[in-house]
């Protein structure tokens, strides 16, 4: 089991309360869970539209080392999380409760989201 914490989350503007490498706000719903499949050139999940907390089951399934970045604004606030760098075979999980919105996911390697590496999900 790969060691979970979060590398280079940047949160701003947004109260969010950092559980043992998940991110998930203070008494809420259990999360509906995202299959999250990176590998060369996909995030390996549908365009998709949720409803209340979000849990990112995140698996590497490519031959090279991936990353998954979820970013959007909560008003006006940027604000991006990302998962661990997962090399191939290795898994997370993120767990994010987000406000109703547009988020865009992407890997943010080098090249990686031009050649395909990117989606939309939607907070409804
Ligand atoms: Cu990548």
């Amino acid at each position: 089991m790969q060691k979970k914490m979060l590398a280079g989350a940047a949160v701003l503007g947004f109260s969010l309360l950092f559980v043992g490498g998940q991110v998930q706000a203070q008494g809420a719903a259990k999360p509906q869970v995202v299959a999250v499949k990176l590998s060369e050139w996909t995030m390996g999940m549908m365009d998709m539209k949720v409803k209340g907390p979000v849990q990112f089951d995140i698996v590497n399934e490519g031959k090279y080392p991936h990353v998954f970045t979820l970013e959007g604004k909560i008003g006006d606030q940027s604000i991006a999380v990302s998962s661990i760098l997962l090399k191939a075979n290795e898994k997370t999980s993120l767990t994010l409760s987000l406000p109703a919105g547009t988020y865009t996911v992407y890997c943010p390697l080098p090249g990686h989201a031009d050649k395909g590496m990117k989606g939309t999900l939607t907070v409804q």
